[in-house]
């Protein structure tokens, strides 16, 4: 196991997972101690495509049944593994698209365009027509363009327009530039089937390819609509952690990724008339939390707490106090549903793909969306009075969440400024060291949270600017670390722009699909000037320092083919076969100007991300990095002074001077 040796440096899950133990409940990080992952399976040298296996690649067998080779084999399992990951954005994608299509044909009434301004933004770039036309003719026609792209088969996708021209270039010149995304999906299955492409190198630019189907496609899409119908997120600020349950209010928690769902949730559960049928139970109130993503998009758009990240998952029936969990896909342990019967709680599937056996199945239907969620919270309501003992932790922090590129822009310079000039120019000078995502899920094979928190913190100090999403974007968010009290931590430069634009040093940037937002952002910045013409020249880096999912790795494939060099922690899927680390590491770097590496240790993956900053840095011809030269500026001392004041000091002008260091 990676990481400090113990379970979880989350106070609240250590608590909880004190009494899972002394009370004898099962958990994932008990299973994860009972059960050994196989090391063969692990380094990707089993071979399970047909049934002539499976061949197990070790020892003095270097070849399986039909001949494959270690190579192909691991290339074609990680191929394998990044056509799942781009499947489940993708359908989470389309599942919005046909969502968006209800609506504009009166087909869903409980949602509506909430931001127009993006809706037309959305159109421009996909060619479709807004002058003096409809909201809902225009909302019709980009859902309908959108889901034209799922089954694309030629050409290629329209968002790849996005980019920098010199990414687009390396795309086509290599073959990558995916045409439709279900089609980069099935055709990376069909190259993985027994007797197909036994090429690693040609493999792995077919995982590009679909990856990028999904970073450029599926989850970019999913993002744009998600926000077309609940809006573009500015910042909040709200609480994260399992402190943010309620002993004497009705906890419903909702758990997954489209924001469809828990969206109404957060209708429902403001309903009056279900807030007094609460109180008619002898509840003060409703209190809705999240898991997971589908946490990250309420926590990001309505200021819905979160109780925590992937992990955390089971840790919160722990408590006695969840009246019902409501799921609908993704990360959704199987685990959760004889847990929940130990307790009172009612644990329910929502969607028509996911049903989890033992669970009360509610299914979503859009057409009468917020019906069902009002029926999902009177079903909380009622099993209020059901609580048996109730343990909630006290830890929760607060969080200041909701960093959409938009608002980036906005705070950057104003509504008739916004862009990304301020940022090049710090980076430029050297204020900002470089930019870091932080992201991905939990692992129980490494400490919860530990390499995130550390990573982030090593970051911060060295003046990268960090954005986050995912259970990467929790774990911060749970320890304070997405708040402006965490100024004293950052580096001089950083801390200088932090302070001049009011932007905190770590950015929460949303769920795992909102990824595409860091791609934005990375696009405007190249092509903002100073920063080189290409995403590959930025000094940026992407990280995962504890995944688990397909779809962590199919993010990070996507990352990487549009010129980011990513770091991924806890173990090396492709650990079997060192021609496939040299592919994904020198081979791509030369290619696509990129990398993908797997590095276990957190203080190696900091390591290599600074070398690698800096190294962008010189290519540009930038300054060195010098903090030295920094944080001096009048605005730190602004702010002391205006503490000074809060607290109410006399603040003569004497004193102001010399608080001032003139
Ligand atoms: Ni991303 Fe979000 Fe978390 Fe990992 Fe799962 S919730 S989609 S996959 S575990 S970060």
């Amino acid at each position: 196991m990676s990481g400090n040796g113990y379970k979880s440096i989350d106070p609240a899950a250590q608590e909880m997972l004190r009494i899972a133990e002394e009370e004898g409940y099962e958990t994932v990080f008990s299973r994860a101690e009972e059960i050994k992952p196989c090391p063969i399976g692990r380094d990707g040298a089993c071979c399970k495509h047909c049934f002539m296996g499976p061949c197990r690649l070790v020892g003095k067998t270097t070849r399986g049944v039909c001949g494959a080779t270690l190579d192909t084999v691991v290339a074609r399992n990680l191929a394998r593994a990044i056509a799942a990951g781009a499947a489940s954005h993708g359908d989470h994608g389309r599942d919005m698209a046909l969502t968006l299509l209800a609506a504009a044909e009166g087909e869903a009434p409980d949602y509506q365009v909430k931001d127009l301004q993006k809706l037309l933004e959305v159109a421009d770039i996909l060619g479709v027509p807004y002058r003096d036309r409809d909201e809902k003719e225009i909302a019709r026609d980009v859902a309908l363009k959108i889901l034209a792209e799922f089954g694309q088969q030629k050409g290629e996708l329209t968002y790849l327009k996005r980019a920098p021209l010199r990414r687009q270039e390396i795309w086509r010149k290599l073959g990558i530039a995916p045409r439709g995304i279900d089609r980069e999906v099935v055709d990376l299955l069909h190259r993985t089937h027994i007797g197909n492409d036994q090429d690693a190198e040609h493999l792995l630019l077919g995982a590009m390819r679909c990856a990028l189907a999904d970073g450029w496609g599926g989850s970019m899409f999913s993002t744009d609509i998600t926000d077309i119908l609940f809006g573009s997120p500015a910042p909040l600020k709200t609480r994260a952690n399992l402190g943010a349950l309620k002993e004497d209010e009705v906890n419903i928690i909702v758990h997954g990724h489209e924001p469809l769902f828990s969206e109404m949730m957060v209708l429902a559960v403001n309903d009056p008339e279900l807030i007094e049928y609460a109180r008619s139970k002898g509840a003060k109130g409703i209190n809705l939390a999240g898991i997971c993503c589908t946490a990250n998009e309420t926590l990001m758009r309505q200021g819905i707490p979160t109780v925590g990240n992937f992990l955390s998952q089971e840790l919160a029936l722990l408590t006695g106090a969840v009246d019902l969990m409501a799921v609908d896909v993704q990360c959704i342990m199987q685990a959760l549903v004889p847990l929940a019967e130990q307790f009172h709680t009612k644990f329910v599937t929502t969607s028509p793909k996911v049903r989890i056996k033992g669970a009360i199945h509610v299914e979503f239907d859009e057409s009468r969306a917020l019906e069902i969620a009002k029926e999902l919270v009177k079903m909380a309501i009622d099993n209020f009075p059901n609580r048996g003992k109730v343990r909630i932790p006290k830890h929760v922090s607060e969080v200041v969440a909701g960093f959409s590129h938009e608002y980036i822009t906005y705070a950057l310079g104003g509504y008739y400024r916004a862009s990304f000039r301020p940022l090049n120019d710090a980076v430029i000078q050297g204020r900002i060291r470089g930019v870091a995502g932080v992201v991905g899920c939990n692992n129980p094979r490494s400490t919860q949270d530990y390499a995130h928190e550390y990573i982030v913190r090593e970051l911060i100090k060295n003046d990268v600017l960090v954005v986050q999403t995912g259970c990467g974007a929790i774990a911060s968010a749970k320890y304070g670390m997405m708040l402006p009290e965490m100024m004293e931590e950052v580096g001089p430069g950083l801390r200088e722009i932090c302070e001049a634009t009011g932007l905190p040093p770590v950015l929460h940037m949303g769920s795992c699909v909102d990824n595409t937002r860091i791609l934005t952002v990375a696009s405007q910045m190249a092509t903002e000037g100073g920063l080189g013409e290409d995403i590959a020249d930025l000094p940026a880096v992407g990280i995962a320092p504890e995944w688990m999912s397909e779809k962590a790795l199919a993010i990070g494939t996507y990352f990487a083919a549009s010129g980011v060099y990513v770091l991924f922690g806890v173990g090396s899927p492709i650990k079997a076969s060192e021609e496939v680390q040299r592919i994904m590491s020198e081979g791509w770097e030369r290619t696509v100007g990129g990398k993908l590496e797997f590095v276990e240790d957190p203080e190696e993956i900091v390591r290599r991300a600074l070398e690698h900053i800096d190294k962008k840095r010189a290519a540009l011809g930038l300054e060195e990095y010098n903090p030295a030269k920094f944080g001096k500026s009048g605005d730190r001392l602004m702010l002391q002074f205006l503490k000074a004041l809060e607290e109410g000091k006399e603040v003569s002008l004497y004193s102001a001077k010399s608080l001032l260091g003139a």
